[in-house]
């Protein structure tokens, strides 16, 4: 009778309860095996088999209604659960978007595939061999303190890369002009101001071949610059130095933010400095083993976070790396 209504509602509780009233000290099986005693000694083994059997059969029907009334916990808490997983997923509508120094990268790289460039990587952690010495930066030469480096401790001779022109060393170590190729990547200097972060990407373009002259490497760099700016900002190219280039310039883009009138971006100049440029020093040529009787070549290195900067009108260079997922989030696919 009683387990019929524990099976109606069953619960752990009242299983326990039942186990007690049965198999308890008090319980009805204990009390039966304790009147043993009062019945004959023949009858006894008798009794105390029929009293076995009974007590076994009890509590397998406990265990039953034990296993039973866990069951019917679980199903509960399953027809309460407050998620329905069974329904469709609803999306929120809202996607992911690229960094404007990806979007800007992409397109530099589509304007530099169209124009037959092939993509090469190289090291952000370089010898000092690759970073300076074989782009002509004499030891001890004050050139070397252009560029604010992050030694690397304990390895000596070794650097984070102060800039992508240790790639220029990488390739024409490693293959036989003509080349022409182009190595977009992370750079980094002790820096940090409005237009100055310590790591930020520069692409770097190589062209190595017979014949290569200035009007090739201008050719490349206003198609770049025209992909990305159109014809609307002004661009000026003046003469500047570096050691693994000669002659060497240095490209200025008209500063947005005032159209060139002068403000704190461009420190009232009226224009930003985006990239250095040049044709390939004779002493690099040497020092990878390629003749320079023979061979011309140009290289430019430009910043990639400099271009973004321009092309978005950011105030300041450093919300790129700042994570603010708003901020990041406005830039167009295209820009
Ligand atoms: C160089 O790094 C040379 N390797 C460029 C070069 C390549 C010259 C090939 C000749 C031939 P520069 O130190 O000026 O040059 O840096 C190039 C560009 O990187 C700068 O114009 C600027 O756009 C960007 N840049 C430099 N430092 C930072 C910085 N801390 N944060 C953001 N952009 C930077």
């Amino acid at each position: 009778e009683q387990k019929s209504a524990l099976a109606a509602n069953p619960s752990a509780k009242g299983v326990e309860e039942l186990r007690v009233a049965f198999l308890g000290r008090k319980g009805q099986v204990t009390s039966i095996m304790e009147q043993m005693r009062n019945i004959s000694k023949d009858d006894r083994p008798e009794a105390g088999k029929i009293i076995n059997k009974t007590r076994s059969k009890i509590e397998s029907a406990i265990e039953e209604l034990k296993a039973e009334a866990e069951e019917f916990l679980i199903q509960q808490k399953l027809d309460q659960a407050p998620i329905d997983i069974s329904l469709p997923v609803q999306s929120s509508g809202a996607k992911g978007s690229l960094h404007p120094v990806t979007l800007m990268r992409r397109v530099l790289l589509k304007e530099f595939r169209k124009l037959g460039f092939t993509v090469y990587d190289g090291p952000e952690v370089d010898l000092d061999l690759y970073n300076f010495s074989s782009l002509n930066f004499k030891d001890d030469h004050p050139a070397r303190d252009m560029q604010d480096t992050f030694f690397v401790k304990d390895f000596d001779k070794t650097v984070l890369r102060t800039h992508t022109s240790n790639i220029q060393i990488h390739a024409l170590m490693n293959q036989q002009p003509p080349l022409r190729v182009v190595s977009p990547g992370r750079t980094y200097r002790c820096d940090s101001d409005l237009t100055h972060t310590p790591m930020f990407h520069q692409i770097e373009c190589l062209v190595v071949d017979q014949n290569i002259s200035m009007g090739d490497m201008k050719g490349v760099i206003d198609t770049f610059l025209k992909a990305i700016f159109g014809d609307d900002l002004e661009t000026r190219l003046r003469p500047s130095y570096f050691p693994f280039v000669e002659p060497g310039g240095e490209v200025d883009l008209q500063c947005v933010s005032c159209r060139g009138k002068g403000c704190r971006i461009c420190s009232q100049t009226g224009w930003l400095e985006i990239g250095g440029l040049g044709m390939i020093h004779p002493n690099v040529f040497e020092a990878v083993g390629v003749d320079s009787e023979r061979y011309t070549g140009f290289a430019f290195g430009f910043g990639i976070d400099r271009i973004a900067m321009l092309r978005y009108g950011l105030q300041d260079l450093r919300q790129l790396f700042e994570g603010n997922q708003q901020f990041l989030g406005q830039f167009p696919i295209q820009p």
